[in-house]
């Protein structure tokens, strides 16, 4: 499934879900070596899933064989491939992706009837192609880990459209910014036929202006919030003028919501909200990072039961699956793009720009229209406390306030005193984790941090406490409560809700972590007890330990 909703009627689609064959390749094979295929693994997957490949750690083919009834253009879409896609179709070269957290797609153009053979070769290898997938304490899973989808399109096709809900008095505007592609030279004309809730509209795609912004307005609608997440389809038709006949169309769903930042709290629809909630991994004991829908609704479920309200896509963008079902269910997102605990060393890959802006792009142009994103987050824990780090953050959070003004922009830092970017955001966020790696007192680390952020820029800003807690080994009980004990970190946990519960400075709070998760042997074995972080508050396999009720009984 790859969206909650038809994204289209008129379109004809096929998602390639399902088994494809799959070959390792070696160190430096190419697809042309290609003998044969050995085995078939399912699509959306981690190769991990698979008996054979639990700690591959390489590139690989995937094959599909894919059936065209009759001349068209391909649109290939790819939600997620992990890391990296080379793809061919019937033996040439398309297009390649870097990034697993990240869609992407591509035309194909004047594909023939009959039998056409699609192969992608997934490379999860950390090498010095890849700047932001390293060794880390969260794992690279290889795969393609998210749905594949084939689409017909003709000369035209609506290729994007972003929207922005604006209120006004007591209705709304929408302001869309239409992205159209035309694929051939065509001789035709065309009109754009829109309807959103009670209204319709038309515009004329003279002159082929294929990027354009169209205002609608006085939309009486209900808004969006956490208490009642209401959506809105807004549907696109492409018209030929001298038949009337649609030739594309596109379906997103809209939620009517404003988020502002004022008196040092954070505001959806006007009302103060504080965030509670956890940050979340991507990562499952059997399907890895490549989640099912139920699987993505059992861990909301569980957070909802929990009493939590927010979750924090630590540290990529998350499949867009997932931010439907956030947008359905009324939960407050902060998407983050793709970065954990990079040095300034680090960022000073000659890739490390490229590779964020290529990330921060995607994330926003794909996932703007999703009401339960309320913040959008960079670069967790990285150089943001030296001058060059500071450069690229700035760089940065720039592009992304130029594709998006309508959210807050925030990082989580964890450098204290020496932090030199909080007066480049909206929302000042900590990592810290007293009682854990510090015997400090959470309250009163928490009023310190407070301290900082008004000393550095961040004064008057709503404060999050973006990370905080402890190991808890599941099924480790002991009378000692030492630390890794399901008792200390219920203890520690408790110690710090209770805390930040309290401050009204506080808007919001985001336990680390939601789930235990795999890590990386290289760099953490030695860290992480079983190569895992085992911060959960649940198992990899969503086994509640102890700590789970008490902060239910605190949240819900
Ligand atoms: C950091 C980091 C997390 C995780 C956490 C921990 O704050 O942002 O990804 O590594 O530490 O478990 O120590």
């Amino acid at each position: 499934m790859i969206r909650l909703f038809q994204n289209h009627h008129v379109r004809k689609y096929q998602e390639l879900d399902g088994l494809w064959d799959f070959q390792p390749l070696g160190e430096n094979s190419k697809v042309e070596d290609m003998e044969g295929y050995d085995y078939q693994l399912p699509v959306p997957g981690c190769w991990e899933s698979h008996p054979s490949f639990a700690n591959y750690r390489g590139n690989a083919a995937y094959r599909k064989k894919v059936i065209i009834k009759n001349k068209t253009h391909l649109h290939l879409v790819c939600k997620g491939v992990s890391h990296t896609a080379d793809i061919y179709f019937d033996g040439s070269f398309v297009t390649s992706h870097y990034n697993a957290y990240t869609p992407f797609s591509h035309v194909i153009k004047n594909v023939t009837e009959g039998e056409h053979e699609l192969i992608i070769i997934v490379d999860n290898r950390f090498t010095d192609q890849s700047s932001l997938h390293i060794p880390n304490d969260y794992y690279t899973y290889g795969g393609i880990i998210r749905p594949v989808a084939i689409e017909w399109i003709g000369d035209v096709m609506v290729n994007q459209v972003k929207s922005l809900a604006i209120k006004s008095g007591e209705s709304w505007n929408l302001e869309l910014e239409v992205d159209i592609t035309l694929l051939e030279d065509v001789q035709d004309s065309y009109y754009l036929k829109g309807k959103i809730a009670n209204q319709t509209f038309e515009v004329d795609l003279k002159d082929k202006n294929l990027k354009f912004n169209h205002l609608i307005e006085g939309l009486k609608v209900s808004e969006w919030s956490p208490d009642a997440p209401q959506l809105y389809e807004l549907e696109l038709q492409i018209v030929r003028k001298r038949d009337e006949v649609v030739v594309d169309d596109y379906i997103d769903r809209i939620g009517f919501r404003d988020v502002t930042t004022k008196n040092g709290k954070i505001q959806v629809n006007g009302e103060d909200v504080v965030l509670k909630g956890f940050n979340r991994h991507e990562d499952h004991a059997i399907v890895g990072a490549s989640f099912p829908f139920s699987l993505m609704v059992k861990d909301l479920e569980l957070m909802k039961d929990i009493g939590a309200n927010a979750v924090r896509t630590s540290h990529y963008p998350n499949d867009e699956l997932f931010l439907d079902l956030c947008d359905e269910m009324g939960f407050l997102v902060w998407e983050e793009n793709h970065a954990r605990g990079l040095s300034l060393e680090r960022m000073q890959h000659p890739l490390f720009r490229k590779q964020c802006e290529q990330v921060n792009q995607e994330m926003v142009e794909n996932h703007y229209n999703h009401p339960s994103i309320i913040i959008w987050g960079i670069l967790n824990e990285c150089a943001s406390n030296t001058e060059q780090g500071r450069k690229m953050y700035q760089e940065q959070l720039e592009q992304i306030r130029a594709l998006d003004t309508s959210r807050p922009l925030t990082f989580a830092s964890h450098h204290r005193a020496a932090e030199l970017c909080f007066d480049l955001v909206d929302i000042v966020s900590f990592n810290l984790y007293p009682q854990w790696y510090t015997d400090e007192d959470p309250s009163e680390l928490a009023d310190q941090a407070r301290k900082w952020a008004d000393q550095l820029g961040g004064k008057g800003k709503p404060m999050i406490m973006s990370e905080f807690g402890a190991d808890g080994l599941y099924g480790y009980r002991s009378p000692t409560a030492v630390k890794g004990t399901e008792e200390r970190q219920t203890m520690i946990i408790e110690a710090n809700l209770d805390a930040y519960m309290k401050k009204d400075y506080i808007s919001g709070m985001f336990i680390w972590q939601f789930a235990d998760c795999r890590v990386t042997e290289e760099d953490w074995f030695m860290t992480r007890a079983g190569t895992q972080n085992n911060k959960g508050i649940v198992n990899s396999y969503r086994q509640p330990k102890l700590s789970y009720q008490i902060i239910k009984n605190k949240w819900s």
